[in-house]
């Protein structure tokens, strides 16, 4: 028994006491005005429009008693998590645990490292801090999930072809039923959004689902749209 939801490549059947829903790094760096993302010289306002999708099936998912799970992408103070090709890569002058707008980058307890208030997580809602861009590497997430029955994903949050995809694949490789937020996901890159998209439910499914946030929410609610 489920909720059909309208997906690509075809519908999703919602299981939603077995669901949960996971945001992924909705963190200040990445989306505010000032943040690190934004000093790169990047369009932080892509990455603004999954807000209010994300928001209205976080409401949606909570009246509905689903599972709700945030994750932060970042670092110990000491980088002693920090994997050395991680730290090295890319040739900007500011690298993770540099000082940035919003405090040392990527490092968890910064200003920066916060999720953002519109999201902010609420009492009993697990906060993941994850080394990698996966959500299930090196963190206690797949215990978590499988302590409480969970067998499917719905996945929201930034960016959609790196922490959000990284995080689809591992979750579609452990057996979880995935589905993607097509406008609660987002990237800087408009391109590569819509391409991970494509990519993510091509061949029938290959990793999954790509979902309308408006859709997810009904279902979530007790209908369908
Ligand atoms: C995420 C990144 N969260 N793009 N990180 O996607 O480096």
């Amino acid at each position: 028994m489920g909720v059909s939801i309208p997906a690509r490549p075809y519908e999703f059947v919602l299981d939603a006491p077995h669901a949960a829903f996971l945001i992924i790094d909705m963190q200040r760096d990445f989306l505010e005005p000032g943040g690190f993302g934004d000093a790169l010289g990047n369009e932080i306002s892509h990455l603004r429009a999954a807000i209010a999708p994300i928001g209205t099936v976080l409401a949606a998912a909570r009246a509905a008693g689903v599972l709700v799970i945030h994750t932060r992408e970042g670092h110990r103070p000491d980088l002693s998590d920090l994997a050395g090709a991680k730290h090295r890569r890319g040739r900007h002058a500011t690298r993770i645990g540099d000082a940035g707008p919003m405090g040392r980058i990527l490092i968890r307890g910064e200003p920066g490292h916060g999720i953002i208030p519109e999201l902010a997580p609420v009492a009993g809602e697990p906060v993941i801090d994850k080394p990698g861009k996966g959500a299930f590497y090196a963190t206690d997430l797949e215990l978590m999930l499988r302590a409480r029955g969970v067998t499917q994903l719905i996945l929201a949050g930034v960016t959609t072809e790196v922490c959000v995809h990284t995080t689809l694949r591992e979750g579609n490789d452990r057996g979880f039923e995935c589905l993607v937020l097509e406008d609660g996901t987002a990237s800087y890159f408009p391109e590569f959004h819509q391409t991970a998209l494509a990519m993510a439910c091509a061949q029938d499914g290959i990793f999954g689902w790509v979902a309308p946030s408006a859709a997810v929410a009904a279902a979530l609610t007790g209908g369908t749209q």
